[in-house]
């Protein structure tokens, strides 16, 4: 150590936090109603994965879980729609609040990483799923699920769910099937993939600071 140079006392000082530093919860709260069916939706990017789901739809609430618990979100989402015509309404409304809340929690989308990308087994199942919080809305699908149902929901609905994801939060989702044979399987892979590729993607960049991750400087 030199003490005329105070060495040892810089490398020894911890950094200091700017005052500033304790970030705000990305959080968002999104209530739709219509005619088939009322939502509520809140979340929060930056939880530890609590869920509570309860949209009348058993199989789809099972996924909600995968998207919180693997995507790290504290996620609570209440749904109640016209179940006695059939899911479709209330799966595709679900789909519709979910993202409104994401688009709202991640705001000009400033800081974030934008792109993230998974691949999540399920046994046989395998499923790639790449996302870009674009600002602008695109699915490429190509799940191929054996059986019309799993449980009491029809498996058409994924589709549907996904789409109403991506046209309300403004991004561009790719969910792709590279290998699977049960359709539950098949389809819990593709929430997993989801999740972690969503997480991936709103994950605050510490490089990137507060600015937004376009050339364009807008997304
Ligand atoms: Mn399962």
């Amino acid at each position: 150590m030199n003490d005329k140079l105070g060495i040892m006392e810089i490398i020894d000082r911890p950094p200091v936090p700017p005052a500033n530093s304790v970030q705000p919860a990305r959080a968002a709260l999104v209530k739709r109603t219509t005619l088939e069916t009322d939502v509520t939706a809140s979340l929060n990017l930056d939880g530890v994965g609590t869920c509570k789901a309860s949209t009348g739809i058993p199989f789809l609430d099972h996924m909600l879980q995968q998207i919180a618990s693997h995507g790290l979100i504290d996620l609570d989402v209440q749904a109640i729609g016209d179940l006695a015509i059939d899911d479709h309404h209330t799966n595709e409304d679900v789909g519709i609040t979910l993202g409104q809340a994401l688009a709202k929690a991640v705001g000009d989308r400033s800081g974030i990483s934008r792109f993230g990308h998974f691949i999540a087994p399920l046994d046989e199942a395998l499923i790639e799923v790449v996302l870009d919080f674009s600002g602008r809305p695109h699915l490429s699908y190509s799940l191929e699920i054996p059986n019309q149902r799993i449980g009491t929901y029809d498996t058409e609905l994924v589709r549907e769910f996904f789409s109403a994801v991506v046209n309300h939060t403004q991004m561009t989702l790719h969910i792709r099937q590279l290998q699977g044979g049960n359709s539950h399987h098949i389809v819990e892979a593709a929430f997993k993939a989801f999740a972690r590729a969503l997480r991936m993607a709103v994950e605050i960049d510490p490089r990137r600071a507060s600015g937004i991750p376009s050339s364009k400087g807008v997304l």
